[in-house]
């Protein structure tokens, strides 16, 4: 659910960049001969000439769209050129995509914050840069102006006429406009800047769109494709929203499918202009304070969102679909695709540790399945999440593990066939491990540190105490920008919501270990313990080395105050976090080279040294092996 936020004080200029027809211009700088070509990017599988995923403007003019299968495109453009997407472990292979995404977000970050929302488009806060380049070089002084700024459609301005790029010229040098309008003007060029460099060095086209907030910034870029840009000054707002079908801002992944319809049906609210016919209190009482504020400030252009400082992916994610008489029919065929699935979810979780030292703490496994004739044959798979242990092995064996807890509550001891009509298994809550304790992984990691893909790989990352959200399995697969779902219709590319993550932390108030963990980051900013967020304060830590009863009493507690819980079962949760809890706390003292932990933050270095002395002490009590801690593989000696 969407979260209305303050908005700031001083006018802001944001930019939303979306490359143009993505994975064809991928495909095409690959195999430049398909330059201006009708083309589009097809699923590999076979049916009917394959899922169309991406549509070049050259096809796309021909009626070609998204939705359509590779023999259907044939027939209203035979001269179509379909190119087969990437495949590896059976299934389609984005990586191709995500690095051609990556060298666009290089160039982009290069003017101010920059968030990247999906696989090919950013969110840009170019305040900065435009209040820069308004006191220092303002649009009048500059001896040239890009011939893509000239080209911008500026909202409100006429675009019939044969002068508009002289209009143009006129709007971005006015004197006498606003300051609002005047740091428009500036974000305008600094964003024409920007595309003819990512142009030049990628060769790929992108289309932005530049106005005061996110919201408007989205919306302008969809205006103008491709390799456009469009600007939204405050004065067109009105009219841009007023007959904005709510449909749209679905599409553009900016009001919820459930919410749009419950506007649409409940409220009679066809456009965003109809929702100025309802107050402020109405719509919170329909939906909530903040949903409720949330439109009200929508209807009228304005939303506080901030541009998030982020480059990386916020959840890596892939999965399969099983359509029609694809669908996985036995525990086995589940088995085998989970354990391709998370192969490659664990190499690319590794990669990212490796690479961008970030952690990630949730396995999430959505699934969507039918009953044969059950009397609940409409009865939602549920999506299942544990806390995420590295090592593929283990997130195969977690995977299976979710994939029969949800199995068994779909079925409610119904003793009938189903049937598994997608799989997808995300890695998700990820977070980073600030300089100066990177060394410390080196006691984390297994033998294998190095290596990326290996199968015993067994880096000791703790897991994070989480919840799935509620109702996980509504809508399509919610799957992130660095998710690869191999089925057109439900990947979606937005990242997870910001607003649904807010929601759910009020869903799950702070209480049980998840209100430890919070007073424990208060109190302890620098503690190196966020990255173990299983673990208890300082108080209760010496527990972990030890009294096993004592643990698994307080967290069968714990279970019960915050309620069911849509993870695991019960038992298989407890096991887990358990077994896991001793993974993370049994690595042997005489192991660590102090050298290493010289090269911590001091505040960090302090506490390493308290677990240490405690960990020897225990050590020195009770010998290795001989506890159940034995079970669970003990960190390798690098
Ligand atoms: N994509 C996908 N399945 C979908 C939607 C998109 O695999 N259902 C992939 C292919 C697209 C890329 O994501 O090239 C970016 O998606 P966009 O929605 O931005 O669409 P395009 O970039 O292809 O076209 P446009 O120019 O309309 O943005």
């Amino acid at each position: 659910m969407p979260v209305a936020r303050p908005e700031p004080q001083e006018p802001r200029v944001i930019a939303h960049v979306d490359m143009d027809c993505f994975y064809v211009q991928v495909e095409q700088r690959k195999n430049p001969e398909l330059r201006g070509l009708p083309t589009a990017v097809v699923q590999y599988n076979n049916w009917k000439g394959g899922g169309l995923i991406a549509v070049s403007y050259e096809a796309r003019k021909f009626g070609v769209k998204r939705s359509m299968r590779g023999d259907e495109a044939k027939k209203v453009c035979p001269d179509i050129q379909l190119v087969q997407v990437p495949v590896a472990r059976g299934k389609a292979d984005l990586n191709s995509y995500r690095s051609a995404g990556s060298e666009v977000v290089a160039i982009l970050s290069t003017k101010g914050r920059c968030e990247r929302a999906s696989i090919d488009e950013v969110y840009l806060d170019l305040t900065d840069a435009a209040k820069s380049m308004l006191s220092e070089t303002p649009p009048e002084v500059l001896e040239s102006i890009p011939e893509e700024a000239l080209k911008s459609k500026v909202l409100g301005l006429n675009s019939e006429d044969d002068d508009r790029e002289k209009n143009v010229r006129e709007w971005l040098f006015r004197r006498h406009a606003d300051y609002q309008d005047k740091l428009l003007a500036c974000g305008a060029i600094i964003v024409a800047r920007l595309r003819v460099k990512v142009l030049e060095e990628t060769k790929f086209t992108c289309s932005a769109g530049i106005a005061h907030n996110k919201m408007l910034a989205k919306l302008a870029s969809a205006m103008h494709k491709p390799a456009q840009q469009t600007v939204v000054p405050s004065s067109s707002v009105m009219d841009l929203l007023s007959s904005l079908p709510v449909k749209k801002m679905i599409i553009r992944k900016q009001l919820g499918g459930k919410l749009g319809c419950s506007l649409q049906i409940d409220l009679g609210v066809n456009t965003i202009g109809d929702l100025l016919n309802f107050s402020e209190a109405k719509l919170q009482e329909c939906y909530g304070i903040n949903t409720g504020t949330w439109l009200w400030k929508i209807a009228r252009g304005t939303s506080g969102e901030e541009v998030e400082d982020r480059l990386l992916p916020k959840s890596h994610g892939c999965g399969k679909t099983f359509p029609g008489p694809k669908a996985l029919k036995t525990t086995a065929s589940v088995r085998s695709w989970l354990n391709q699935l998370c192969e490659e979810l664990s190499e690319r979780i590794q990669f990212d540790l490796d690479q961008n030292k970030r952690v990630a703490h949730t396995l999430t496994l959505h699934t969507n399945a039918y009953k044969e004739n059950g009397v609940d044959s409409q009865r939602k798979f549920p999506s299942k999440s544990c806390p995420l242990r590295y090592g593929t092995a283990k997130i195969q064996d977690d995977a299976m593990k979710l994939f029969d807890s949800a199995l068994h509550d779909f079925l409610s001891s119904q003793n009938i066939r189903w049937g598994i009509t997608s799989l997808s298994i995300s890695a998700s809550k990820i977070s980073e491990i600030p300089s100066g304790t990177c060394s410390i992984l080196k006691f984390f990691r297994g033998e294998n540190s190095s290596s990326m893909s290996s199968d015993n790989s067994d880096v000791l990352i703790p897991e994070s105490i989480s919840k799935s959200p509620k109702n996980e399995n509504e809508g399509c697969m919610a799957a992130t920008q660095s998710d690869n779902v191999d089925q057109p219709a439900c990947q979606e590319k937005e990242n997870e919501n910001h607003s649904n993550q807010t929601v759910q932390d009020k869903a799950n108030p702070a209480q049980g270990i998840g209100a430890s963990q919070k007073k424990l980051k208060e109190k302890e900013p620098y503690s190196i313990l966020k990255f173990f967020p299983g673990s208890e304060s300082s108080s209760t830590r010496k527990r972990a080395f030890g009294d096993l009863n004592q643990d698994h009493l307080e967290r069968n507690q714990t279970e019960q105050q915050e309620g069911p819980s849509e993870g695991c079962d019960d038992a298989t949760a407890r096991s887990n976090q358990t077994a896991q809890q001793h993974e993370i706390w049994n690595f042997n003292v005489e192991d660590v080279d102090p050298s290493v932990i010289d090269e911590l933050p001091l505040e960090i270095q302090r506490e390493v040294r308290g677990w240490l002395h405690s960990a020897t002490k225990r050590t020195n009590m009770t010998k290795r092996g001989s506890s159940i801690a034995h079970y669970f593989s003990p960190v390798k000696k690098t």
